[in-house]
């Protein structure tokens, strides 16, 4: 086989692309500075992407999804993230809650939610990180403990994406205290109208502002037995695993990213006239805008080898889903911070997308794992 034919897509798939490529540059691209200058939650975008199948790409067929796997998930992610990152982040997370479930969760389980996530009609949120909690997730409090039928939980996560708009929250709590903690955990699938159950202040943040972003809390929730996730005391590898998978999709953003602001930086240097000529015949600005095309291009092959190592399988998918979140990210990062150099003033503004995206782009190297954390992972690997 050859290393193409890995990162093949089917011409229904390919199909399906250029909809939603289409479908992102008529309806979502149009709404992406109204929805970072408002903060709010684009309900429009998200009947949008029901309305067109979108959030069932996580999902085989079996639970109501598209079935067609990890590759064309990333793509379309990267699709969208072009226009809109935090539109991109809704599908992105279907991915990301629906994880544990998908890996661990028993049968009744995902009849139960999956299909209503694939649907679009319910949308989850990963609820890992705590205050005090964030890259060493084993040293979290949030505490489970077992009462009849069920358990109870109490404690507060942070910076939980979809806070407010999830209808499941796939929750991990310490059910063993009296073990070592990463082997303590386990993991629970809360219902948002869960009594004691609420959200406090949304963050305000420097970028993906359609997303919300907040910290729910748990005061005596009763979650049955039936919504445990996986083994009891199993959690923090239920969270391992699903983060070896998820940072597929924050690698697919990223991509998305640099791909959009390499491509509006494009066109407008095409436009842009200095010293009597258009700026992209200037050697300054073909060598930034050659190197943007470069990065990212590598960036996505990167992603698309992660991508197709996922589909089968195969025991080196977190340590190339942690490189190629790593790279892509750091690739956003530096694509969109040229691309603001390119459009000069006009990048600084808010009337141009790019200072947007460079917020945007900021927070693809921080969450599902920061950048340090990813190189942790994948030191590991070398040992
Ligand atoms: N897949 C399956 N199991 C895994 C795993 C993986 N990728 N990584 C670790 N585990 C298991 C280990 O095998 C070990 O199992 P046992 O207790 O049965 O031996 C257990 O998990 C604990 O592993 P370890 O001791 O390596 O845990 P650490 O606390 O040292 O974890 C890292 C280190 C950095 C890998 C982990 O804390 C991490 O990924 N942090 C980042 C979390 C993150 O991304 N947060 C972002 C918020 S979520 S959006």
């Amino acid at each position: 086989m050859t290393a193409d034919a890995q990162y093949a897509l089917t011409q229904d798939q390919l199909d399906f692309l250029e909809m939603i490529r289409q479908m992102v540059v008529e309806k979502v691209t149009p709404r992406a500075h109204d929805i970072d200058e408002s903060g709010e939650f684009p309900q429009d975008i998200r009947q949008l992407f029901a309305d067109h199948d979108l959030f069932g790409l996580p999902f085989d067929e079996k639970h109501g999804g598209t079935g067609t796997g990890e590759l064309m998930l990333c793509a379309a992610v990267e699709e969208i993230a072009k226009g809109c990152a935090s539109s991109s982040l809704m599908v992105a997370c279907q991915d990301l809650a629906s994880l544990p479930m998908k890996l661990h969760g028993s049968d009744e389980l995902k009849d139960r939610i999956l299909p209503r996530m694939a649907s679009g009609e319910w949308l989850g949120s990963f609820c890992l990180s705590e205050p005090d909690a964030g890259s060493d997730p084993g040293a979290m409090r949030t505490r489970a403990t077992k009462v009849d039928g069920g358990w109870k939980l109490n404690g507060a996560k942070n910076w939980i994406t979809n806070s407010g708009v999830a209808d499941v929250y796939v929750t991990f709590a310490v059910t063993d205290p009296d073990v070592k903690f990463s082997r303590g955990i386990t993991a629970f699938a809360v219902m948002a109208d869960a009594e004691g159950f609420r959200i406090d202040a949304l963050e305000k943040k420097m970028g993906m502002k359609g997303s919300p972003t907040g910290q729910p809390v748990y005061e005596d929730v009763f979650v049955p037995d039936e919504n445990v996730i996986g083994e009891v005391g199993k959690g923090f590898t239920v969270a391992m695993q699903t983060l070896d998978r998820s940072r597929l999709g924050i690698g697919a953003q990223a991509v998305g990213i640099a791909q959009g602001a390499t491509d509006f930086a494009t066109e407008y240097a095409k436009e842009r006239i200095a010293f009597g000529k258009p700026i992209n015949q200037l050697q300054g600005i073909q060598f930034k805008l050659a190197d943007m095309e470069t990065k990212t291009a590598a960036a996505r092959e990167l992603l698309y080898k992660a991508a197709s190592l996922a589909e089968t399988n195969d025991p080196k998918l977190g340590k190339y889903s942690a490189m190629a979140k790593l790279f892509a990210s750091d690739v956003a990062m530096e694509v969109t911070t040229e691309a603001v150099q390119v459009l000069g003033g006009y990048g600084y503004v808010r009337e141009y997308p790019v200072e947007r995206m460079m917020r945007d782009a900021k927070l693809t190297q921080i969450y599902e794992g920061t950048n340090e954390i990813q190189r942790v992972v994948i030191a590991r690997t070398l040992a």
